[in-house]
């Protein structure tokens, strides 16, 4: 038998022999293969839909060819990896961003129209899939493109969620929360591997057994699931490598329980195995917020099990010692929701391989690096000691035991500091005892870094002071960037062939900084005018899609004035809608001729408030209940609109984000990590209207202060301030101005029910400053309309943003990463040859 299957097996590799072609005819032929046998479609029932399905398949064929090759080489090279473990990947569509990275754009876009369709309304039928909240979870995809682009070895690993973020719809200016069942037509990018999964186990006891005189602990776990991997394949642009995102999903365990023996017991005991699936079904719709629920837990544990199990599979399939692990895998922690993987590690090398405790945290200590996003304390981490010494009793135990000999080490260097201890704990004292996460995740770390300079610095002198006492060197920044094949060069096609044509190649696609070639433009009216028609073109899309989707007409000769993002108390778009209030009644207030100075102004708003932060439903209510008066007010709606954009999502981003001319960021200072769609907006030519916070700082190094609007209080004034505003009269710290924009409100114009909202200011409970920095945003907004009425001035400034943003592709930022932490280095798969037997 085994002789024979082993000739089969020779024949059936030999058969495997060549690489897909991509002449037209080809590309043709393999559509139209998948349309027959894989989507096993008739001509009577075939829709546009079904194109975009075969066409994906076909893509998707040659991304398992570069993958199964890359998986190989990498293999063969025996080469260290990076593991990208995080909660969330918001990868957003990929057949646009597959079909671009290939450079098959051309050769797919003929074959496509012969066979009567058009490729750009094949990218629309595809779902966006949605497994993120926010900038986080969208940072992890953009690092993905770039770690496939530039050759290195790695892997993300994340949840498969069944539902995805929530879907926005507007009804009543309200949000309203539908659920996203993504996958409901299938998704042709996942591979399923019913042949990687492994067994998570939950809840149980420790047991104690004495081994050669040793005690030792072992778990004794009262549930296990299975984790499923599924892998979508990452392409990077130019190159034969392909990486891959590995999603898992619960499913329920294959042992079967014999005790059930009547008919009662066997349908609970099915009952039971079908909870498994829950697991992993749906997303927590929580940015910069943390909500502890046990079953967010049990998420977070099964990425960490199921992803450990996987990767040191994948180490030990060479024989080699524990200890060289540091030197064949980087584990890279996104935020602490991935962090119970020390842990994890600490218990598989101590139960499982019989290490010592302190061997065992030298090579776990190597091998993690931790990012932290967010300084905000809502979102931090902290899970109750009973919740988790339930889900995971002897995870707890070991954590115990790391505190101890961690605060060990701290009363040694800082003997009789009390105040260090406890500050520096894994454990919060309290009624309720609590495990810091990042506490864990910074001392199971050997690198910690943020996501901007201010934030890395604001980590350093406050959220982790003793922590850094303890260990200065840990301590880094590598600022955040985004993918230019997605923000750029898709997402702006006609800008993107403007640069081609303007530096006479498309090499700026993975080198950022040769825009800066073409600063002699800025002077150059012609190449201006140009550069401004693209952008009216990308306006004159995204009115298209506001016509669509929120049926309110919008000129493009405005100026477009956006703010999208998640909507967040911090993020301030409060702040946004009172000024647009506050313009609203200078407007009325002003006769018709002196109305000129007020630049015409389109302001639009997106994002998604997560279903339980009552302030930030608040918000969208009073943004849509302005919109509805002033759009209807015909004495001024040729100089002002409001337009909200729902279920503001990646693939609505591509079209806004090009259409800007002003783009809002204007948290207050020492609130914003980093944001990253700021960096969007600025390659596309839109200017930043923006605080002193996050990445804004960096920007405007990059493109110089004439060439943003900057403003409002710094973020070493901010104590101060929030001290002045809890110690004075709303009537001291809120002026003149905003207080008629509260009363308007107050008068019930915009309908009754903003009461509470207009509270979170007016008690001095003004804890983001929306008082203080109101003059200051009120003064720029002047700023940018006189800019405005001088278009080859306004288009110097938005050229200037563009061709100055290459520190911000997220290429610079991974190999920074690769380089000050993970220590890998590119690995580039060899180009195929025509015949797979020479791979
Ligand atoms: C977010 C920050 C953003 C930052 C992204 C990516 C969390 C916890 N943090 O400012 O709010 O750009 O992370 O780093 O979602």
């Amino acid at each position: 038998g085994s002789t024979q299957s082993l000739a089969n097996h020779e024949k059936l590799w030999h058969l495997m022999q060549n690489y897909l072609p991509s002449d037209k005819k080809s590309i043709q032929e393999q559509i139209v293969n998948h349309v027959e046998f894989s989507l096993a479609r008739t001509r009577f029932d075939f829709h546009q839909v079904h194109c975009y399905q075969a066409v994906s398949h076909s893509i998707r064929d040659r991304l398992i060819e570069s993958f199964n090759d890359t998986q190989l080489y990498f293999h063969e090279q025996d080469c260290k990896r990076v593991y990208y473990l995080s909660i969330e990947f918001l990868i957003g569509r990929c057949l646009q961003n597959a079909v671009g990275n290939l450079g098959l754009q051309d050769s797919y876009t003929e074959a496509v129209q012969e066979l009567g369709y058009k490729l750009e309304d094949l990218y629309d039928e595809e779902v966006d899939p949605a497994l993120g909240n926010g900038g986080l979870g969208r940072l992890a995809a953009c690092f993905l493109d770039s770690l496939a682009t530039l050759n290195y070895p790695a892997f993300g690993y994340g949840i498969r969620y069944s539902y995805g973020i929530f879907k926005q719809l507007i009804q009543n200016g309200q949000q309203v929360e539908a659920p996203d069942y993504w996958l409901e037509k299938g998704n042709p990018w996942e591979i399923e591997r019913l042949d990687v999964q492994y067994p998570v186990k939950f809840y149980g006891k420790v047991v104690k057994r004495h081994e050669n005189g040793q005690e030792k602990s072992l778990w004794e776990a009262g549930e296990t699931i299975v984790a499923r991997a599924y892998d979508t394949p990452i392409p990077g642009y130019m190159t034969f490598n392909t990486i891959a995102l590995r999603l898992w999903r619960s499913v329920p365990a294959n042992e079967f329980d014999f005790t059930s023996f009547n008919e009662g017991d066997y349908f609970k005991s099915l009952e039971a195995r079908e909870k498994a699936e829950y697991i992993t079904s749906v997303l927590y719709p929580n940015d910069n917020s943390y909500a502890g629920k046990e079953l967010r837990l049990k998420q977070e544990y099964l990425l960490v099990s199921a992803t450990l199990q996987d990767i040191l599979r994948r180490f030990k399939k060479v024989r080699r010692d524990w200890s060289t692990l540091p030197e064949k895998v980087a584990i890279q922690l996104n935020d602490t929701h991935p962090s119970l993987a020390i842990v994890e590690l600490l218990r598989i090398l101590i139960d499982q391989e019989g290490m010592t405790h302190a061997n065992a945290w030298e090579i776990v200590s190597k091998t993690f690096g931790y990012t932290n996003h967010t300084v905000l304390p809502e979102a931090l981490e902290k899970w109750g000691v009973d919740l988790l010494g339930s889900l995971l009793p002897r995870h707890l135990e070991i954590i115990y035991y790391v505190n101890m000999i961690f605060l060990n080490k701290v009363s040694a260097k800082f003997p009789g500091d009390a105040h260090k201890l406890s500050m520096l704990s894994l454990i919060e004292e309290g009624p309720i005892k609590k495990i810091r996460m990042a506490n864990l995740s910074i001392i199971g770390s050997h690198m910690v870094n943020g996501v901007a300079r201010i934030h890395s610095d604001l980590l350093k002198s406050d959220l982790f002071k003793d922590h850094y006492e303890m260990r200065p060197k840990k301590f880094i920044n590598i600022t955040n960037g985004v993918a230019p094949r997605r923000w750029l060069r898709s997402c702006n096609q006609q800008l993107a062939k403007l640069y081609d044509e303007w530096l006479g190649t498309d090499e700026w696609v993975l080198n950022m900084d040769l825009l800066k070639n073409l600063e002699d433009k800025c002077e150059d009216q012609l190449a201006l005018i140009q550069f401004m028609k693209v952008k009216r073109n990308n306006k004159l899309r995204l009115i298209k899609w506001v016509r669509q989707y929120c049926n309110v007409e919008v000129n493009a000769d405005t100026l477009f004035d956006i703010q999208v993002k998640r909507i967040h108390e911090y993020k301030r778009q409060f702040m946004n809608i009172l000024y647009v209030i506050y313009r609203y009644l200078l407007l009325k207030d002003t006769p018709t001729e002196g109305r000129r100075k007020f630049a015409p102004r389109t302001v639009f708003f997106g994002g998604k408030a997560a279903p339980g932060y009552l302030n930030a439903k608040r918000i969208i209510k009073l943004i849509n209940s302005v919109a509805e008066v002033i759009n209807h007010d015909l004495d001024t709606n040729h100089y002002l609109k409001v337009v909200f954009l729902p279920n503001y999502n990646v693939s609505s981003a591509e079209i806004i984000i090009p259409a800007s001319d002003i783009s809002q960021h204007i948290s207050t200072a020492g609130t914003e990590a980093s944001g990253t769609s700021n960096m969007k907006f600025v390659m596309n030519g839109g200017i930043i209207l923006g605080t002193w916070d996050g990445a804004n700082i960096e920007i405007a190094e990059e493109v110089g202060l004439d060439n943003i609007f900057i403003f409002g209080a710094r973020v070493e004034e901010v104590g101060k301030l929030i001290d002045n505003m809890k110690n004075s009269d709303p009537f001291q710290y809120i002026q003149k101005p905003l207080w008629n924009v509260i009363q308007t409100i107050r008068s019930g114009i915009f309908g009754h029910d903003h009461h509470g909202l207009l509270d979170s200011i007016t008690n001095r409970n003004d804890f983001y400053l929306v008082a203080h920095d109101f003059y200051h945003y009120a003064q720029a907004q002047i700023k940018i309309d006189q800019l405005y009425q001088d278009k080859i001035s306004w288009a110097k400034k938005a050229f200037c943003n563009s061709i100055r943003s290459g520190k911000f592709s997220s290429d610079r930022t991974i190999h920074e990463y690769a380089q000050k932490i993970w220590n890998i280095k590119p690995i580039v798969v060899p180009q195929p040859t025509a015949n797979k037997q020479d791979r």
